[in-house]
């Protein structure tokens, strides 16, 4: 059975007419938009993706591209850009530097994406698990680009997994078991916030790692 097919049929029709709703919508980019985009392509310049030479930009625009396709508006399209920024690239500093530049609002969801700012970052499993503990309150801007890179990481997971197989699990503070743990919590903690087809997406990925770590 095709992939395309699989979509179709375990879609629930609930999440079809949410994600219609989203094209009803108009999304028009301004100028703050190119400014954060050159703007976070400074501030990572220097940085590759975890365990590859890819360079950072290539995940902070894949964020910002799942956030604009399930309905971001121009603030959570800007936070998907910037949402590593304070972790990665200067924390408080870089915080201020976002709220000048960009408003409260951005900042805002910025800062619920962000898992630590303090250096150095506190033990992984006790990062992880705050990070969980705060979806249940987190605002409907903070969930989607917080799905949105939990969905690109997710597909990123797979995509080398299935090059690499388990020496992929190298690359990450928790492991193999501790990976699993983080992806799988994820997806149950997002899904008692409500039912939208981001989840649905990053689930299916989710379950295709399981599987695929299984053999
Ligand atoms: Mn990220």
């Amino acid at each position: 059975m095709s992939g395309a097919v699989c979509y179709k049929i375990d879609i629930s029709s609930s999440a079809i007419s949410v994600y219609k709703l989203f094209y009803s919508f108009k999304t028009m980019l301004s100028e703050r938009f190119t400014t954060a985009l050159t703007y976070a392509t400074q501030l990572h310049a220097n940085q590759v993706r975890k365990g590859s030479g890819v360079p950072y930009i290539a995940h902070l625009l894949g964020v910002a591209s799942i956030a604009l396709e399930y309905g971001a508006n121009e603030d959570e399209a800007i936070a998907a850009l910037l949402h590593d920024a304070i972790e990665d690239q200067g924390g408080a500093a870089t915080r201020e530097e976002i709220r000048r530049r960009f408003g409260d609002n951005v900042t805002a969801i910025v800062d619920g994406c962000t898992d630590a700012d303090t250096t150095p970052k506190p033990p992984w499993r006790q990062r992880k698990e705050a990070y969980i503990a705060h979806i249940p309150t987190a605002s409907p801007s903070v969930l989607l680009v917080s799905l949105a890179d939990k969905l690109y990481n997710a597909q990123s997971i797979l995509k080398d997994y299935r090059v690499l197989g388990d020496s992929l699990w190298e690359r990450f503070h928790g492991g193999k078991e501790g990976t699993l743990w983080y992806y799988r919590a994820l997806v149950d903690t997002f899904r008692k916030t409500g039912t939208i087809i981001i989840i649905d997406d990053l689930e299916r990925v989710v379950a295709q790692i399981e599987v695929l770590a299984s053999k």
